[in-house]
């Protein structure tokens, strides 16, 4: 949908309409039609916008938590990132990671299923109607950003391929293209990047597999096509360009747990009282303050108890960090 708003160009000097003005006079708009967000219309972005690089996703429900969160801008977002594949340094995945081929795509989802799946990224956004979710993206390096994701529930995909009762975890593998990946070419980690969830943190309707930001398709830079987003754990649970989903018995080791098992472990729930070994967990910076900005506090579960402290009840969370 395209949405002229004369209000953007009488009151804000052009210079400076940034995507997020233009974003937030949008949700506005939707605001003062009294259009509530869960009663906008669904309709499945087609194959031929998403696949044809039309770059975004006209189609989606919109957050309802839009003025509780002030979203940090979409170019520090962008070029922000941490991706390992694409190099070490915060700058480098806006630089490389455009060498990644994301058409076409597809998902295979195996291990303990009634029906093994290879979906395609056009199959996925159609499981479900696609939803706008503001979640702060919190790294265990202490920064965090508030980012509104356009994605599924990744329940959706999970369902379809009906786990059975040994499914008890669930495993993410990232693609493994050294030659799209610079950083592939280096073994800083053990690549393909793998993540893990429990079977009911994976099915918990706050997790999502996100394909947009600020209604757009996910840059490369931050996971495209399809990447997963957990808004209570550390953003490195959250594992970019999805292309295996491995329902298991056992719980999976990961990218991380390999890298340092003492550091990172399997739950990496968001815990201001858990520190990690070599620095407090306990406040973080927020990107697009700027670096001399007073740190925030880090909240338990990163603001999300209600919704989940009773997936860890009984748990000591400093042996299972
Ligand atoms: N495949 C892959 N996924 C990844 C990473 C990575 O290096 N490779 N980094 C993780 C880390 S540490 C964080 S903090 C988030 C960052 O997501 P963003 O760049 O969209 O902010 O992606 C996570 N997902
Ligand atoms: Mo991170």
């Amino acid at each position: 949908m395209l949405i002229t708003n004369k209000r953007i160009g009488s009151e804000i000097p052009s210079s400076e309409i940034t995507p997020e003005n233009i974003y937030h006079e949008r949700r506005l708009f939707f605001k003062s039609l009294g259009i509530a967000a869960s009663s906008v219309a669904f309709l499945a972005a087609s194959s031929k916008q998403v696949m044809a690089g039309v770059n975004v996703l006209p189609n989606f429900i919109h957050a309802s938590n839009a003025n509780e969160e002030l979203l940090t801008p979409f170019k520090h977002i962008t070029s922000y990132n941490n991706y390992y594949e694409f190099g070490t340094s915060k700058t480098d995945p806006a630089e490389n990671a455009h060498t990644l081929k994301t058409d076409p795509w597809s998902i295979k989802i195996e291990g303990e299923v009634e029906k093994p799946l290879i979906l395609s990224l056009d199959e996925i956004i159609k499981l479900a109607p696609l939803e706008e979710r503001i979640y702060r993206l919190r790294c265990v390096e202490g920064w965090s950003m508030v980012v509104p994701w356009v994605g599924i529930p990744l329940s959706a995909l999970i369902k379809k391929a009906s786990p059975n009762s040994n499914a008890k975890f669930v495993e993410f593998i990232s693609v493994s293209r050294p030659q799209e990946m610079v950083g592939q070419r280096s073994n800083v980690l053990d690549w393909p990047y793998s993540e893990g969830l429990r079977i009911d943190e994976a099915m918990h309707p706050l997790t999502i597999l996100a394909v947009g930001l600020y209604g757009k398709l996910l840059p490369n830079q931050n996971g495209a096509p399809v990447r997963l987003v957990v808004p209570w754990k550390y953003g490195f649970k959250s594992a970019k360009a999805i292309v295996k989903i491995k329902l298991t018995e056992k719980m999976p080791a990961t990218s991380w747990m390999k890298a340092n098992s003492s550091e990172y472990g399997f739950y990496s729930n968001v815990n201001p009282e858990v520190d990690h070994p070599r620095w407090s967990q306990a406040t973080e910076r927020a990107i697009g303050d700027g670096f001399l900005s007073k740190r925030r506090k880090t909240e338990m579960f990163n603001g999300y108890t209600k919704e989940v402290e009773s997936l860890y009840r009984g748990m000591d969370l400093r042996r299972y960090f």
